[in-house]
């Protein structure tokens, strides 16, 4: 049931809108708690279906369902966070990255790339 949902993703998305930081440039911390674009729908639809799906886990745990079942149905849910996981970070460089490094100053600029090779490079441990 993980992949019978809707793959469309942030390029789509109709609410994403170009930020505009012109008032923020002199805050000190890394970023306003609220990003320059709009709800994600796409991955709030995502997190509700692994919602249920996590939740059909623990009934088969409760109804002592086979063993081998229950850890396919976990990998499906990793695999299906993993997919918003993409999706949020595919937005967050269409957005706040390419904003930052087109308008931000020279500090945010670094700022940005540092915490995308940190996120890339945790994952490459
Ligand atoms: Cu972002």
């Amino acid at each position: 049931m993980a992949y019978g949902i809707d793959m469309s993703d942030a390029t789509q998305d109709p609410q994403v809108q170009p930020a505009d930081h012109s008032d923020a440039a002199e805050s000190t911390s890394p970023r306003p708690l609220l990003g320059p674009h709009g709800v994600n729908q796409a991955a709030l639809t995502r997190m509700k279906s692994i919602e249920g799906q996590v939740r059909g886990i623990q009934k088969m745990i409760e109804s002592e369902r086979y063993c081998m079942d229950i850890v396919d149905q976990i990998s499906a849910v990793r695999a299906a966070l993993a997919k918003v996981s993409e999706n949020i970070l595919r937005r967050h460089i269409e957005t706040c990255v390419v904003d930052d490094l087109r308008t931000g100053s020279e500090a945010e600029q670094r700022r940005v790339v540092d915490e995308l090779v940190e996120a890339v490079s945790r994952r490459m441990r």
